[in-house]
């Protein structure tokens, strides 16, 4: 089975999104996602001038072997931009081979290892009033775990709060709080790590008092605490029996995560901006994490995620994906289908592509009972209209940036 066509396509219908398109020679389409937000068409170029080149007359069921070919034969390895166009060749090989073989991917990984995916939603408010009303809003919605954001006292604007995002968007159609905003210019939010780290542990404890101990819950630190500071803020949290406390610290530097864990049993997420096996070696071996939150889009793809998995299982880690609606929905049903496989699967994020992506994108997963499950079409069970994707041209967004009070940029 020989690939004949490959395309890049990239469409907007909410926010951008980049697919590659691989067609064999005996008419099987495969998909994959190769979305970078904010830093969509570096990618576009990357596939367009140096992959798609080398993969038309390639044989389309030589999954591993073309993925050695494209992260060796480049010689320039890793980097965010490189592994998302690899994980969409590999994303895309493995829904030809499994619609080729007429079953749904999770079963050429092993076939199912439970039910369904326990799934968690983003809670936010800008106060408590807020906040608890977006979790009884997910619980409604049969989320059975929760993400706890909420505004700062004192902060105007900080990452992961809905309705800021959504006032922000000017009125356009609420997609959940994605925070890449369309315009010429990067939005700039404000922050304060003091006031947060004053903050948090009551809201903490509010929402416990309200919502009782069963309910997993969990929290982003996006990056924005020293290793002192998050080793602070896990001891103050673990009263409230979080899930995990996420990227607490820069991923760049791993050696803070040794400190943060002599001083705190809450549990670490770490991983959503990785991108290979290497980025997570020291931490899993180390067990310095609990979580793995790599996204199959930006870690190269199903092949080189499952290692990761399989090598975290050793340590008796589990996955976390990252989900959020910057993963097409067809990177969001390619880790389903490696969830549902693995045995060392913990949790997946999810957020609701808007109505128009799931136009663009016709997808067969369900969402029942507060579990994920990635159906049983053929293949990734991901269709791509290409008029409706032609409907929505790529617009320049970004994500923000953080500035503390005196002006110093700061992590986002
Ligand atoms: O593109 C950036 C987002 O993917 C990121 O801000 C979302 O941290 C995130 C999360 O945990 O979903
Ligand atoms: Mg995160």
């Amino acid at each position: 089975m020989i690939i004949e066509r490959a395309e890049v396509v990239v469409t907007s219908p909410s926010r951008n999104f980049v697919t590659l398109r691989l067609v064999t020679d005996d008419g099987i389409v495969g998909l994959g996602d190769a979305t970078l937000n904010g830093r969509e068409l570096a990618v576009v170029a990357y596939l367009r001038d140096h992959v798609v080149p080398l993969l038309r007359g390639r044989d389309a069921h030589r999954i591993e072997d073309t993925w050695q070919f494209l992260y060796r034969g480049g010689y320039w390895r890793r980097g965010p931009v490189t592994m998302a166009a690899i994980a969409a060749v590999d994303m895309a090989l493995w829904d030809i081979k499994a619609r080729a073989a007429g079953m749904p991917l999770y079963q050429l990984l092993g076939g199912a290892s439970r039910e369904g995916l326990l799934a968690y939603g983003h809670a936010s408010g800008s106060d408590l009033s807020e906040l608890f009303d977006s979790v009884r809003a997910h619980l409604e919605q049969g989320f059975r775990a929760i993400r706890v954001q909420t505004g700062v006292p004192g902060l105007n604007a900080i990452y992961g709060i809905a309705s800021q995002a959504a006032a922000a968007g000017g009125g356009e159609e609420r997609y959940d709080h994605e925070p890449a905003r369309r315009g010429a210019l990067p939005m700039q939010e404000d922050w304060d790590t003091r006031a947060y780290l004053r903050h948090l542990p009551g809201v903490f404890e509010a929402v416990r008092n309200e919502f009782g101990p069963e309910l997993p819950l969990l929290h982003d630190g996006h990056h924005r605490m020293t290793p002192l500071q998050a080793a602070k803020l896990g001891k103050e949290l673990e009263p409230y029996d979080l899930f995990w406390l996420e990227d607490c610290t820069p991923a760049e530097n791993q050696e803070a995560l040794r400190l943060v864990r002599r001083h705190t049993t809450t549990p670490l997420a770490i991983g959503e901006v990785f991108n290979t096996v290497w980025d997570f070696k020291d931490l899993i071996r180390e067990q310095l994490i609990d979580y793995v939150r790599g996204a199959v889009t930006h870690m190269g793809g199903i092949t080189p995620l499952k290692k990761t998995m399989e090598y975290a299982a050793l340590y008796q880690i589990r996955s976390g994906f990252h989900g959020p609606t910057d993963i097409s929905p067809v990177g969001m049903a390619a880790q389903m289908h490696l969830g549902l496989a693995i045995h060392n699967f913990g949790i997946q994020e999810y957020m609701k592509h808007s109505a128009r992506t799931d136009e663009v994108f016709r997808q067969s997963f369900r969402w029942r009972d507060g579990l994920l499950h990635p159906g049983d079409e053929p293949g990734l069970g991901v269709e791509l209209d290409l008029d409706e994707a032609g409907r929505y041209p790529y617009e320049q967004a970004y994500l923000p940036f953080n500035r503390l009070a005196d002006g110093t940029v700061h992590d986002w």
